[in-house]
């Protein structure tokens, strides 16, 4: 026999999306259940994102998720881009009047799982079979099994919160969504090792062996990535190897900092950039990964996908309180806009910043001249900075 419950809106997926969605709807007395196809435990270990916008920050606060950010996050003011040894400082609280917060997207999971276990919302973890029906009358279902048991969920309205890998996209049907995709011809290797990070503040370089990254986790814990082939494994890549790599690609200034250990996470991601319009079908609403990727250069994702998440919480929240849906319709157009412009900036931060093995001479020329022109540019690297600390929000 199916189990049969009913909400007001069901969200598939309880990444960060899908978990502060679900909390700032609880605040609003607003009734949703999540399914995730994972246990908690997956989900809180996957090492992502690390570099949160002042926006971001506010919404985890309105979540009533931001206390232990507030004790340990590190709060940066600005980081720097560096080509072939030459370093230049985007000053991004002197260009911008802002910050950003170092914060992993690990830490802000837990948070959001445990201030979502201080009320008592449901949620189905280790879901299989979620099956999206009826998103063009006024009730919509979800059909979805656990432990070998069938449940339906009937709900007003639902939430496809479930990454870039998801069902939530497919739901809307081919004839009525346009996806909009570049890939690109490499990959990031991260490391997370328990070693200082090289420096205080975050280096995006560009070698002529590819691209480096030195980022954090904490003032004991740095996360380092490398731009590697497509193609690569992990075993290609020991600790030493990783290590010797990076120490080519910060250049001999900043070596001397880099102190290198045991790797105690380790794992490839290929780039991509891809967007679907529109965010909306029916009672579905998509937010997160599950419209839109970024590469990860600029640390936009987490980001962007917190972003669609407070518009949406605010048009559901009009919808419950006030009975206009005035913008549960304007929601797609709205955040696609912002959307796109993350998007470019994404894309155009990692044209310049990573080696591309189609490139030729002038290609390089090209990324070179548009280096020296941030160094030498307040505009530019204002430009820059006004993208990294976060678009404003229109709502
Ligand atoms: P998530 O985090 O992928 O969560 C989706 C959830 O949906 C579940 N799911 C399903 N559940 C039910 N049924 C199904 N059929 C399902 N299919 C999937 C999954 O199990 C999962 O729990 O999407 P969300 O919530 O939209 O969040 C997006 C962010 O995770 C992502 O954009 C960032 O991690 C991107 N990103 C970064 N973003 C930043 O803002 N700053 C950064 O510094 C940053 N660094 C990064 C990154 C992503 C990286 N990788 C691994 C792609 C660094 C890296 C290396
Ligand atoms: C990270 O710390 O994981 C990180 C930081 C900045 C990025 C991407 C990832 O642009």
């Amino acid at each position: 026999m199916t189990k049969f419950v009913k909400t007001c809106v069901c969200i598939i997926g309880s990444g960060p999306s899908g978990l502060l969605l679900s909390q700032l709807l609880a605040n609003a007395g607003i009734d949703s259940i999540i399914l995730d196809r994972q246990d908690r435990l997956t989900i809180e270990a996957r090492v992502r994102a690390g570099v949160l916008e002042q926006g971001t920050v506010d919404a985890l606060e309105e979540a009533g998720a931001a206390d232990r950010l507030h004790r340990e996050a590190l709060v940066h003011e600005g980081f720097e881009l560096a080509f072939n040894g030459v370093r230049h400082r985007i000053n991004v609280a002197g260009l911008t009047g802002k910050t950003v917060t170092v914060y992993g997207q690990t830490e802000v999971t837990k948070d959001l799982f445990d201030r979502r276990e201080q009320g008592c919302q449901q949620y189905y973890f280790d879901v299989s079979k979620v099956l999206i029906c009826d998103l063009e009358i006024n009730k919509s279902n979800v059909f979805f099994e656990k432990d070998g048991q069938k449940h339906q969920i009937e709900c007003d309205y639902i939430a496809g919160c479930d990454g870039s890998r998801g069902v939530s996209r497919g739901a809307i049907p081919t004839g009525k969504r346009r996806l909009f995709e570049r890939t690109y011809p490499f990959g990031w290797l991260g490391v997370l090792t328990e070693r200082p990070p090289l420096s205080h503040e975050l280096i995006y370089a560009n070698h002529d062996r590819g691209f480096a990254l030195a980022s954090m986790r904490s003032p004991h814990r740095s996360r380092y990535y490398v731009q590697c082939g497509l193609e690569d494994s992990l075993i290609q890549w020991p600790d030493d190897r990783f290590w010797e790599e990076l120490a080519i690609r910060i250049g001999p200034e900043l070596v001397n900092n880099l102190q290198t250990g045991p790797s105690f996470e380790k794992s490839i991601v290929p780039l991509r950039s891809m967007v679907v319009e529109p965010m909306r079908y029916g009672n579905l609403f998509l937010a997160g990964d599950a419209a839109h990727i970024v590469p990860p250069t600029g640390a936009k994702g987490l980001n962007l996908a917190v972003a669609d998440v407070r518009v949406l919480a605010k048009a559901l929240v009009e919808h419950y309180k006030y009975g206009s849906d005035k913008y549960l319709d304007a929601y797609s157009e709205v955040v696609l806009k912002r959307v796109w412009k993350v998007e470019r900036f994404s894309w155009q931060l990692s044209m310049l910043m990573h080696q591309f093995p189609e490139h030729g001479l002038f290609e390089k020329r090209m990324q070179r001249a548009e280096f020296d022109y941030i160094s030498q540019s307040e505009s530019a690297s204002r430009s820059i900075a006004e993208n990294y600390v976060g678009l404003p929000l229109e709502i």
